[in-house]
């Protein structure tokens, strides 16, 4: 079982598109002292010109500039379906509203300290994320990815024994409730549903934490709590996590409840069901029979811890 499992002891990847609530799990996971071993960018949330930018101006803000960042896939498996949110009703303003925030001065402007070489492109990041998994201690190494799913897809392509080095969890799919885009399938299965397909259907260990899951219920009271806070001086992965639900409330929600899940094991639990994912729209199905690819379903959310870890993790180190 993937959540709360000590993942202070494991090397972490973090595989992401980098929108406001990637960023918010990332500062998360930081605050209560887990420094992931390698970043990696996907298609998705933000342009693929300022995600990885993006993350490195938040690790250097967080006091974490020697985090590995490699820039990986700029388009889905298919490459018609654009692989972005362009396309959705929302995403071309969202995306401004993203700009706008990371052209302020919210965190600081990259520079040669806070680079660090990265290599482009999805091959780039499949070989980072198999290289890192493999050089990890037997079975603790994790991957947790935030976006669509095409940089583990091609690693998947690419090195068939990379399930024997890596445990998945992935924040995305609608199983035991409704889809948020086209579909009805989630955003991130709808974004690469050819790679959604090939990584769940692969057989590596997966756990899915899903909208039934990773969904807004926490998003009032972590608002709220930040509220209580005030401009009290917080220290900087606090501040970003405070930045950002300022700006988007909705930044507490869905990628950090998966990275709070790796944080403690009572914000959600795990049940084992088989589900088949449609590589032509990323909609995924719980199946009753064998007919399907078997993982591990997140389950249930406590909202109330939720908001205690979040917060714990807000306000240490004052
Ligand atoms: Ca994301």
């Amino acid at each position: 079982m993937v959540n709360g499992d000590s993942v202070k002891d494991s090397v972490l990847i973090v595989d992401t598109d980098v929108g406001f609530d990637d960023l918010f799990g990332i500062a998360l996971l930081i605050s209560h002292g887990v420094k992931p071993a390698l970043i990696t960018t996907v298609h998705g949330m933000a342009s693929t010109k300022m995600a990885a930018s993006t993350v490195r101006r938040l690790l250097a803000h967080c006091g974490q500039p020697t985090v590995a960042v490699v820039q990986g896939a700029e388009r889905g498996l298919d490459g018609s379906k654009g692989g972005s949110i362009a396309d959705q009703e929302w995403g071309a303003d969202y995306r401004k509203q993203f700009e706008r925030f990371m052209h302020s001065a919210a965190f600081p402007r990259e520079d040669e300290e806070t680079s660090v070489p990265s290599s482009c492109g999805v091959q780039g990041a499949a070989d980072a994320i198999y290289e890192r998994a493999k050089s990890a201690p037997e079975g603790k190494c994790k991957l947790l990815c935030l976006g669509p799913l095409t940089n583990l897809a091609v690693a998947l392509d690419s090195y068939p024994d990379l399930p024997s080095h890596v445990e998945v969890v992935v924040m995305g799919g609608a199983v035991r409730a409704p889809g948020n885009a086209a579909g009805n399938a989630e955003l991130n299965m709808h974004l690469d549903p050819v790679a959604a397909q090939k990584v769940v259907h692969s057989g590596i260990k997966l756990t899915m934490c899903c909208l039934a899951t990773a969904n807004e219920s926490g998003k009032e009271r972590v608002v709220e709590a930040f509220g209580k806070l005030g401009s009290q001086q917080l220290a900087p992965a606090g501040d970003a996590m405070r930045a950002l639900v300022q700006e988007m409330p909705s930044a507490s929600c869905y990628d950090p409840v998966v990275c709070a899940g790796l944080l403690s094991r009572k914000i959600w639990e795990t049940e084992a069901v088989t589900v088949c994912v449609n590589a032509a729209t990323g909609e995924t199905t719980e199946r009753l029979d064998d007919g399907g690819a078997r993982i591990a379903l997140a389950v249930g959310f406590s909202v109330d811890e939720y908001v205690d870890v979040v917060m714990r993790g807000a306000t240490a180190g004052r």
